[in-house]
């Protein structure tokens, strides 16, 4: 299995690849402006990089469940000064999360491989426009609802089977508008308009989604169900992020995306490890 993204390409099977979180979303407590935040989130990211990082997602707008929407120039005035600067500095890829098809059309103008696109429950094609466009990598993930809404009632019949299907539908009309499916990895959403037990289901289901044959990414790094099982704080989710990924690892997962790359990767790298010699 080929995961192509511009210039890169990965051949699975292969180690896991870890894709590290570069935020660049403004420091509330900083007076720096807008210079003191990319400057902030590029070393952050080198920071990421020289922990092992294999990919780096750069996101300038908040998903959090209600989070309010930020303006199309407003994250474009925070993601490509800081992807122009990494394109210059990092070998590996660099992924833009975002909904919106201009910012990713500008990211990759200006040196990003891969969008991730929470969105991918669009009715619009615009997006996959330019991700044919640029042959980029192209992470499709699943989410009920919008940020704004999707934690409000979350409602399925059965998660797994309905997820399956969506990844399916989004492949079939992906490679319709000029998308290869060897563009295309596949995000279950962890957190994404589910409840804690979708989640749960969703994660011990995980091995399902390998039928499909692409790449598995998955989140789950501090994320907030979590705490709902176990009641820790956001600063305190590092191992159950951790147990979480070396079982999706298991499962057949390819690319986990953390907060906390150092820690992921000597995780995983363990899980393989013992994974290897499984008769
Ligand atoms: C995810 C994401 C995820 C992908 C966020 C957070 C919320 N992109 N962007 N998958 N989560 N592909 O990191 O807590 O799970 S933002």
């Amino acid at each position: 299995m080929l995961l192509r993204a511009r210039q890169f390409e990965f051949m699975f099977p292969r180690p896991a690849l870890v894709m590290g979180i570069v935020n660049v979303t403004p420091d509330s407590f900083s007076d720096g402006g807008q210079f003191f935040d990319s400057a902030k989130a590029v070393a952050r990211a080198l920071e990421l990089v020289e922990h092992g990082a294999d990919i780096l997602d750069i996101g300038g707008e908040s998903t959090r469940p209600g989070a309010a929407p930020v303006s199309e120039a407003e994250e474009l005035r925070r993601v490509i000064p800081v992807i122009e600067k990494l394109a210059g500095l990092v070998k590996v890829p660099l992924s833009v999360d975002t909904m919106k098809p201009a910012v990713a059309r500008a990211a990759l103008a200006a040196g990003a491989s891969i969008v991730n696109d929470i969105a991918a429950n669009r009715a619009d094609d615009a997006m996959w426009r330019v991700v044919s466009g640029f042959r980029a990598g192209y992470v499709v993930m699943h989410m009920q609802g919008t940020p704004q809404t999707m934690q409000a009632n979350p409602t399925y019949a059965d998660v797994v089977r309905e997820v399956g299907d969506f990844f399916r539908e989004r492949l079939r009309r992906l490679t319709a508008c000029g998308v290869a499916a060897d563009q295309v990895a596949l995000d279950v959403g962890i957190g994404f308009g589910k409840t804690l037990g979708h989640n749960l289901q969703l994660l011990g289901g995980l091995r399902s989604f390998t039928k499909l044959q692409r790449p598995l990414l998955l989140g789950v790094s501090r994320k907030s169900f979590i705490g709902k099982l176990l009641g820790a704080g956001v600063a305190a989710r590092l191992p159950a992020s951790l147990a979480c990924a070396c079982l999706a690892v298991e499962a057949g997962a390819q690319i986990v995306r953390t907060h906390d790359v150092a820690e992921t990767v000597q995780a995983i790298r363990m899980t393989e490890a013992v994974l290897a010699q499984k008769k």
